[in-house]
Parts: C-alpha cells; structure tokens; sequence
C-alpha cells in the first residue's frame, strides 16, 4: 500500500471536458439553494446534502474522471467522527509487517497526511492521477455514500460515525478554528441551530449516516460499520476487525507478539497528540493548512455534557430518534 505522496496530476481528458464541469459547477452555485456556512460562507445544498462549493466542484470531478478499482478502501465519515483515529488504526494494522512500533510511520507523519483525501485531492486541472498508487489505496472521505460514484460498490469501505452530540461540540471548535479570516466568529448558539437543520458541511448528519448504514445492511462484506463509541470500549476488538475485514487477520504469531495490543498503544489519544509532528506539524488540504494539533482535542465521549443545555440535548436526541427510526441505529445513552 502507499501513503499520498504529492500525487501526479495527469491529462488524460481534453482541457473542454474540465471546461464543461466548470461551467456546470458555476450554473449549480448560481440556482441551487444555499445557508449558511461554518468554515466559509455558506454551503450548498447539492442532491439534498450541504457542501462547501469547492467540494461540489470536487464531486462533479470524481464523477468525471475517477477510476475506483477492486482493491481501494475506503475510509468514510462524517467530519468529527474519528477520522484521524481510524487513519491512525487502519495504516498501522495494514502496514504492521513494514514498521516497527520503536520507530514508527506515525511517529513522525500526522494521521491526517496517511491518506488520500479525495475531496481535497481534486480540485482543478490537471486532475490528480491515483494510478500509480500501489495497491491497496486507501483514500478517506466525507462524501456521503450516495454522492460517491457507483463504481465504488465493489471496493471495501470502513465506516466511522460518532453520537451526534459530541461531534457537534467537536465540529464546533474545529470550523471556528480554521474559519475564514474575514467571517465573525462562529456562535455556539448558531452552530446548534444549523446542526439541527441538517445545515453542517456533508451533511444533514442523519442522512450521511443513513446513507452508509443502508449501504452496509445491502452488502456487509463490503461495508464496515462502526461507532467511535465502539473503537473507545474495545480498541483492540476493533482492530481485529480492522485487520480480518482489510484481508489480513492477525496469526497465532502475530498474537504471541500482541501486535493488536501495540496497535492499539501507538494510536490512542495520548500518545499521538503528544507527538512532535501532532504538537508542531500540519497538514495540507488543497489551500487550506492545518495544524496538526487541531485534530486531537479532547477524545472523550460525552464532552457534549459541557456545552448543551437539558433542552438543547432533547431537542438533538429528539431529532435523530426520528430521523433514524426503523434503522436500528441509536446514539448516546440509548445506544
Ligand atoms: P476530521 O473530520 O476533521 O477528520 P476527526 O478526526 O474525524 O476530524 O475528529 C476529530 C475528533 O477525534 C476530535 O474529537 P474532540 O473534538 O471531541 O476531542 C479528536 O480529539 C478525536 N480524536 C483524534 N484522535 C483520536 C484518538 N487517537 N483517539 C480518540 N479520539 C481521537
């Protein structure tokens, strides 16, 4: 497998195709409906989910122009779910025979520069060529199942979802962490108001999460379905899937060496947010620069309990009661 160099850009269309998806792009931003945003001004809402634009552009060009092959997996989530956790697991638990636990990939690269991020990987021409990624690929991202191309219905995805109360707060301090200079501040009362709408980057929440659930009850070998609340009680459970689900189940040898066990070390929350390259380095998505350090928090369950109050957590608890109904997925406490 390989980790996202900076990947070749390749011109394999006409330039009048990426044309075409520009002026496709600049009709949806003018007659679609929009609200207001948390990171930018506003979000889009594009086949019923809100998008940043950039990432409506980013999606008419992984319609255009990519190729999804068998062997790609797929890291998907909603923003603030546990993404860079399950970057961390993944890439440790398929790359385990290549680094050792002393001096390690992770020790010295973030979680967040270990994949390719689709979302930000394409965004302008020449388009960003994936080919000559070793096999498997691994890419994240936080499209929604029904955005992504059809094609990918034969790669295998990994999917993170959160309680929706703890990724709100989390989501909260992130946007206003890398929000546009040139916007106020986002207020905490605001952010609740649109989160309740479903007014939040890929989301409504409820149908980003639905739309992967469906997906996983379609065709469960191919979709893994799992809750940050889940990876938090049994890491080294999780793991174990990880590595069974990803082709490669740990071995008897594997076991003696408690290899899942130094996994599930090197990736917790303490460990890698006190790492120099987490304290100090960033990360680059597109334009957009982030510090390393804004992707560890807090990495606790329940932080919601600070900044909700009884009436704003039945109101949340209320909504995605019903939005999830006949599903059989439930957060929080009722989980
Ligand atoms: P992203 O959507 O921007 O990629 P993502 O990694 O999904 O972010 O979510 C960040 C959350 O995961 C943070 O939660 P908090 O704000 O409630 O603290 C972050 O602290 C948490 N997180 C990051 N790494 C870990 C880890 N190793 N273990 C547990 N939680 C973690």
């Amino acid at each position: 497998m390989s980790t996202p160099p900076s990947l070749p850009r390749t011109e394999t269309k006409e330039d009048a195709d990426y044309i075409k998806i520009c002026e496709e792009y600049n009709y949806l931003i003018e007659t679609i409906p929009k609200g207001n945003g948390w990171r930018v001004k506003h979000l889009y809402n594009y086949n019923g989910f809100w998008l940043n634009p950039i990432y409506i552009k980013a999606n008419l060009l992984l319609h255009a122009y990519f190729k999804s092959h068998p062997t790609d997996i797929f890291l998907a989530s909603f923003m603030k779910s546990g993404t860079t956790w399950l970057k961390a697991l993944m890439i440790s638990t398929i790359n385990r025979h290549r680094y050792n636990f002393c001096d390690h990939h992770l020790h010295h690269h973030g979680p967040q520069t270990t994949f390719s991020f689709l979302e930000s990987e394409l965004h302008s021409y020449p388009i960003t060529d994936f080919t000559n990624m070793s096999a498997p690929r691994l890419f994240a991202t936080h499209f929604p199942r029904t955005l992504l191309p059809s094609s990918v219905t034969s790669c295998k995805f990994i999917y993170i979802c959160r309680d929706p109360k703890d990724v709100l707060i989390s989501k909260w301090f992130f946007m206003n962490k890398i929000r546009d200079k040139d916007l106020p501040p986002l207020s905490f009362a605001e952010a609740f108001e649109l989160f309740c709408k479903g007014i939040s980057d890929f989301g409504p929440f409820w149908e980003h999460v639905l739309s992967y659930r469906r997906a996983s009850l379609d065709a469960p070998d191919k979709i893994l379905f799992l809750k940050y609340e889940e990876v938090k009680e049994q890491p080294e459970v999780v793991v174990r899937k990880l590595a069974a689900f990803m082709g490669e189940p740990f071995t008897m040898e594997e076991d003696e060496e408690r290899v899942a066990e130094n996994i599930v070390n090197l990736c917790n929350f303490e460990n890698l947010s006190n790492l120099e390259v987490n304290k100090k380095g960033v990360t680059k998505f597109g334009k957009l620069v982030v510090d390393n350090r804004e992707f560890f928090r807090k990495g606790k369950i329940g932080d919601w309990k600070n900044y909700l109050t009884e009436e704003m957590k039945e109101r949340i608890d209320g909504i995605i009661h019903e939005k999830l109904k006949g599903s059989g997925l439930t957060f929080g406490e009722s989980a």
